[in-house]
């Protein structure tokens, strides 16, 4: 299988000669588990079927990769850590697997201009331990930290737990490596804070899902460590009471570090498969909500703020991390809901966002909507990162049902979660990108004009279209 619009003008065994000649031996590999893996992310809905797995040391050698797939029309798939939720590094058409981890070393920490320099495939917690090591902090926070890596996390501008607080990738990128289709290396290394000096090109990368270029090199911002952080996690009684909350907090000037929240159906699931997991709580509760924030030592702010919430009415009942140990644990409740998800049953995802004013409106309008709907044998699970807007939408039903019909149901439903949000002016992707699961839905979002300018940049960048073919939208 190829892409309808590469005609390869060599047969499949010369092409993955001609990788090993680059890359070597070692470093080419075609062993049917090894495509299997390396061949998917963690969307698991599309059969991976690559040509080989390349794995570079160097960004000649991703040159030398990417001019040869260019001038021989192959298609590439560039891989990171393979963490992503919408097929973006899925290669399923015979596609060249192009992936960055062997490239993991960090170059740089610069403890006076606050920067960490790093290869593409370091992953996001190695970032955070250099920076901590150095006395500094590395704000980009994902559940995936582990195993997602950074060119991943630049190409799909990844969101997290933190961004309420600093920003998503994007705003964590200083200057970028990138290799172009044609193989030539653009350094937009410089890492300045302020440079007005003509277009920054280096933000048409970032969360382009690796249809433009091959990131192999990242400057990043570093911040200072974050003074003492307090965790508290409260029970909420309707879904109206989380923007009062989130509206208090801010009133109140308190520095907030995170604000999440998820539903009673997403912490009995944690609770049944997250193994050692128990509730802080004596009630069970509609709604939870995290909300991490700064504060100095032996201030109060977040215990006023908490006293504010109750008598106010607002929250039904709240306990605040003691230790380390139960950070962890109230943590380990929100960041293990997609686990345990996949652990329960069969799952389609929405990652939705919308404008926190319209929150509210949008949240009652869906339930509505869904009480009328009412799926036999489904759970929506609903979480996510609701101080920015962004809410993750889970559909959940038992592995024994029939995929096929539990997929048709969920999709009927996930197209009137989308035609109510586009009314509210919201966007069908949040955080996790297009990828192949979202493409036939990006017109809820951007405007046919949009889409024609998006192909008219990808077609100046990747003239011949070999960059991870397919994904966002067809050529
Ligand atoms: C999270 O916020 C991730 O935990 C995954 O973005 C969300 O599984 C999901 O839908
Ligand atoms: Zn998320």
């Amino acid at each position: 299988m190829t892409h309808a619009h590469l005609t390869p003008k060599v047969s499949p065994a010369v092409a993955i000669e001609s990788m090993v000649n680059i890359v070597g031996k070692d470093s080419v590999l075609l062993d049917p588990q090894d495509l299997k893996s390396w061949g998917t992310d963690w969307t698991k809905v599309f059969e991976p079927e690559p040509l080989c797995i390349v794995q570079p040391k160097t960004t000649e050698a991703v040159s030398k990769i990417l001019k040869y797939c260019n001038d021989n029309q192959l298609a590439v798939t560039p891989s990171g850590g393979r963490t992503g939720l919408c097929a973006g590094a899925v290669a399923s058409q015979g596609e060249i697997v192009l992936s960055l981890h062997k490239m993991n070393k960090i170059l740089d920490v610069d403890a006076v201009g606050m920067t960490i320099t790093a290869e593409a495939g370091v992953t996001t917690e190695m970032l955070q331990n250099a920076a901590k090591d150095a006395g500094m902090f590395f704000p980009l926070d994902l559940a995936a930290k582990g195993s997602c890596q950074i060119g991943g996390n630049v190409a799909t501008n990844a969101g997290g737990v933190k961004l309420i607080r600093y920003g998503g990738t994007r705003e964590q990128v200083l200057g970028l490596e990138v290799v172009l289709a044609n193989g030539e290396v653009l350094d937009m290394n410089v890492a300045l804070r302020k440079n007005n000096s003509g277009y920054d090109l280096k933000h048409l990368f970032i969360g382009s899902e690796g249809t433009l270029g091959v990131v192999t090199k990242v400057v990043l911002r570093l911040v200072p460590k974050p003074k003492n952080l307090q965790l508290a996690i409260m029970a909420v009684g309707s879904f109206t009471d989380i923007p009062k909350i989130l509206q208090t907090a801010n009133a109140s000037g308190v520095t907030i570090t995170a604000f999440e929240f998820f539903t009673q159906v997403a912490h009995k699931i944690v609770l049944k498969h997250l193994p050692g997991a128990r509730t802080p709580f004596q009630e069970i509760s509609d709604y939870y909500v995290l909300l991490e924030l700064e504060q100095a030592e032996g201030e109060g702010v977040m215990e006023n703020l908490l006293g504010k919430l109750f008598d106010d009415g607002i929250i039904a009942d709240a306990t605040i991390a003691a230790n380390s140990t139960q950070f962890k644990e109230f943590w380990g409740l929100r960041e293990n809901i997609t686990e345990s998800l996949s652990a329960h049953g069969q799952v389609r995802k929405n990652d939705i966002s919308l404008a926190i004013d319209k929150l509210e409106g949008f949240v009652a309008a869906l339930q509505q909507m869904l009480a009328n709907e009412n799926p036999k044998d489904m759970d929506l699970v609903l979480f996510g990162h609701i101080g920015d807007g962004n809410l993750h939408i889970n559909y959940v039903s038992p592995k024994s049902r029939d995929s096929k019909d539990f997929h048709s149901v969920a999709r009927a439903i996930e197209e009137k979660v989308f035609k109510l949000l586009a009314e509210f002016k919201g966007s069908i992707s949040a955080e996790h990108g297009i990828g192949l699961t979202k493409k036939k839905d990006l017109h809820f979002t951007r405007t046919e004009r949009e889409v024609a300018w998006m192909r008219q940049t990808k077609k100046m960048w990747d003239p011949v279209g070999i960059l991870n073919p397919g994904k966002i939208f067809d050529l």
